[in-house]
């Protein structure tokens, strides 16, 4: 038995050997498969050839959409149905617009009027509901009519027009004056000829005082002019400024500016009724010629900027100085190594549990509707309406310039993005087609992006101390959000427009600027305004300030706003009765009128701001809110008597709650820039009648924004950094605990016999894929085509 087992032993024994031998040539070829794998992963350069590149599409599928078209912009076939539809109406009396002059009747704009929200709702949320009649909004300028106004007409259906109606108001000033009109191509020729005469007459001046730099005739050193608004109170007008005609003109001002008188349709009666040059003002050009001539007035001479291949100019974008990094190295990028995380059709995106609708309105921009979480309507719209920047200064163009950009362009000024730098690489970018001051619809390509960010912060982490030198467990969640943008260059400044959307249920509607500033000629009197951003150069205070309106939804239409006032109380301990206890509490405090509800920070009083349904309850029976939180709070301290501050009367508080009415679409219009003392939509008049909001069916209004000093660190460029301004929507119970529990981007590390459990929930994390490098496929151009 012994000799037997010793054999059955040594049997083993070989089998034993044999196995091993087997097993250590297993471990070595997995060696060196796992290590040719590592080298491949790493991209060595010897064997990358085995991987594929990142996806580019979703694995996810969409929901049906049954919102397709329901708040689409026109289409180019619409507006061209549309518009000639709407020239072919004999009453209007209407000259088409390649063939129209000031002084005719013609269409300056095209855009969808979005529909009804009873009807648009009714049709969301019923099956067996009709869906709202897509309805064009036509502005026209009759120049040609006696007085001569602004008139605007609903026509519909877009696709096939068989009907028209004016608007009439209310909600917005009926007829409305032909001096509050946006600035448009027909004016801007008058004014050219105007401006170019102007200048032909100081021809001498303009090349003695500029070195050699002119408007008339030049042919290298050539100046250019811009405009501001608006005229001065009531009367239609602007100051025009002249610049070097160099890359980046808006920070080369020569010092030399015109009031140009612009009232009426009758442009032959425009006329430039005040002339700058240096700090000396005239009623005429020929005033100023006789001055400069016969001496009464110093020459002054401002040397021309100079600028090599080694040192460029300085307001060009050339890069110059020390190289940073020391070797030109790519920053790093955004990888979806499974592909798109969110889907998109036509203009419906859906984001983890996120969704809502887009479109990009012609005057404001970006406007997003039906926005949800889980399948549950949380906001109904969310939209800029306004950006306003108020200056100051010592020259007469910067001391009165304070703009509304929605008269400027603001929604039409969306040009193409670039990807990688506007947008990720990984970016998908729409078109969009306006209607505005045009003889036809014209397509701005790749002009909205959306995609999925890696915040480089995580969402939620703990790492849990077991206080023997080790942890209990580890959980963590890297942060992402969904990122719509569009970026809006109304002349000389750029704001790019974000609305993130995070796992979190958290929304954020964010502002960045960046661009050039507008800047005057620096002299001493500027310095009490600003700064010398470079010599001669001044860049003087003005504020950014932006207007939202978000009408909220939350479980239902009506619901109701409460502050939660933080106070102080100062009280006898409970616990230790001979002592004193100063601690916070909190007092809700539920809005009833919309006068009630203005909101104006006050450090002494700090204040949640909360929206509610008062009948649904989260499981703790506490009532199921929504929270704005302004975080770039700003306030327009102009007194009310001021005559601007009418027209963007949003910018005295910093939330306004008013209960929703349908002619209430917009905070402000393309008319309040040229009509600010009595503008065409006045938001005062929102909360004049100071009805009641328990209960209603609530829209936020809020104000956000920066101040703005320039300095000299704003030379070329203003730097997003730092200059942003944002509000967020946030979950105030709301959900029964933080919704982003239920992703799969989550981490739990658990710790085992000296090693780690890793769990992520099953989120695949191999085989890594390649970056796809794309062409920068950028053309800049926008066109009818
Ligand atoms: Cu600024």
């Amino acid at each position: 038995m012994a000799k037997d087992r010793t054999r059955e032993t040594c049997i083993l024994r070989v089998a034993c050997a044999a196995l091993t031998l087997l097993s250590l040539a297993l471990i070595v070829t997995l060696i060196v498969v796992t290590t040719k794998g590592k080298r491949e992963a790493l991209g060595d350069g010897t064997s990358s050839r085995q991987q594929d590149d990142c996806p580019e599409a979703t694995k996810l599928s969409a929901s049906p959409v049954r919102s397709a078209g329901l708040y689409d912009d026109l289409s180019k076939d619409e507006i061209i149905a549309v518009r000639d539809y709407i020239l072919q109406q004999p009453s209007l009396n209407l000259t088409a617009y390649e063939n129209a002059a000031l002084n005719d009747n013609y269409i300056f704009l095209i855009e969808l009027k979005q529909p009804p929200k009873d009807k648009a709702l009714d049709f969301l949320d019923h099956e067996n509901a009709p869906k709202p009649e897509r309805t064009a909004r036509v502005v026209i300028y009759n120049g040609g009519k006696k007085p001569s106004i602004v008139s605007e007409y609903l026509v519909s259906p877009a696709g096939n027009p068989i009907r028209h109606q004016e608007i009439r108001g209310p909600g917005q000033k009926y007829p409305i004056p032909f001096d509050m009109r946006a600035l448009d191509g027909k004016e801007a020729e008058v004014t050219e000829r105007i401006v170019s005469n102007a200048a032909k007459e100081a021809n001498k001046l303009l090349r003695e005082s500029y070195d050699g730099y002119t408007y008339d005739g030049c042919t290298d050193r050539c100046l250019t002019w811009s405009g501001s608004g608006p005229g001065e109170f009531g009367k239609r007008g602007k100051w025009i400024w002249f610049l070097r005609d160099l890359q980046g003109n808006y920070v080369q001002p020569v010092g030399f500016e015109l009031y140009l008188n612009t009232q009426g349709s009758d442009s032959t009666l425009w006329k430039i009724e005040k002339v700058f040059y240096f700090n000396s003002s005239f009623d005429s050009v020929g005033d100023l010629m006789d001055a400069y001539t016969n001496g009464s007035i110093p020459k002054v001479f401002l040397p021309a900027p100079s600028y090599s291949s080694d040192s460029p100019l300085y307001s060009s974008l050339l890069r110059r100085g020390e190289p940073q990094p020391p070797i030109p190295l790519r920053p790093p990028r955004i990888v979806e190594p499974d592909g798109k995380r969110y889907t998109v059709s036509g203009r419906h995106v859906e984001y983890m549990k996120w969704s809502f609708d887009f479109r990009s309105r012609s005057s404001s921009g970006l406007q997003l509707f039906d926005i949800r979480f889980d399948g549950q309507r949380i906001v109904y719209e969310l939209s800029l309406q306004e950006a306003a920047a108020f200056y100051s200064g010592w020259s007469p163009m910067q001391m009165q310039t304070d703009y509304l950009d929605t008269a400027w362009g603001m929604g039409s000024s969306k040009f193409e993005l670039v990807r990688g730098t506007d947008c990720p690489d990984t970016a998908t970018f729409f078109d969009t087609i306006h209607f505005v001051d045009a003889i036809d619809p014209v397509k701005y390509r790749n002009s909205i992006c959306l995609f999925e960010l890696d915040l480089g912060l995580p969402l939620r982490r703990h790492f849990d101390n077991n206080f023997q030198g080790g942890y209990n467990f580890y959980g963590g969640m890297p942060g992402s959000a969904l990122v719509l943008r569009s970026i809006s260059t109304a002349y000389n400044y750029d704001y790019i427009y974000d609305y993130l959307f995070y796992p979190n249920g958290v929304v954020e509607a964010r502002a960045s600027t960046t661009g050039y500033v507008q800047a005057t000629l620096w002299t001493p009197n500027e310095a009490s305004y600003g700064n010398p951003i470079h010599p001669w150069v001044a860049g003087t205070i003005h504020d950014h300030l932006l207007h939202y309106k978000v009408d909220l939804d939350i479980s239902g239409r009506k619901h109701s706003y409460e502050t939660i006032d933080i106070e102080i109380e100062n009280i006898t301990n409970p616990w230790f009765p001979q002592a004193r206890r100063v601690q916070k509490v909190l007092r809700r405090n539920v809005k009833k009128t919309e006068q009630d509800a203005i909101y104006k920070q006050n450090f002494e009083h700090p204040k949640y701001l909360n929206f509610f349904n008062k009948g649904i309850v989260n499981k703790m029976g506490v009532s199921r809110g929504y929270r704005i939180h302004i975080r770039d709070m700003m306030k327009q301290m102009y007194p009310k008597d001021w005559g601007i501050v009418n027209g963007a009367a949003w910018t005295e508080n910093q939330m306004t709650v008013t209960k929703w009415k349908e002619n209430e679409e917009t905070s402000s219009s393309i008319y309040n820039q040229n009509g600010m003392h009595d503008p065409v939509v006045d938001f005062a008049r929102f909360t004049e009648d100071n009805e009641g909001i328990e209960d209603e069916d609530l829209v936020a209004w809020v104000t956000v924004g920066l101040m703005h000093v320039p300095h000299s660190e704003d030379i070329p460029n203003t730097a997003t950094a730092a200059n942003s301004a944002s509000f967020y929507l946030r979950p105030y119970n709301y959900f029964d605990e933080d919704p982003s529990m239920s992703s799969h981007d989550a981490l739990l590390i658990l710790p085992n016999k000296g090693g780690a459990d890793i769990n992520r929930f099953g989120t695949p994390q191999e085989p890594g894929c390649r970056v796809k490098d794309k062409v920068l496929d950028f053309k800049g151009v926008y066109g009818t085509k």
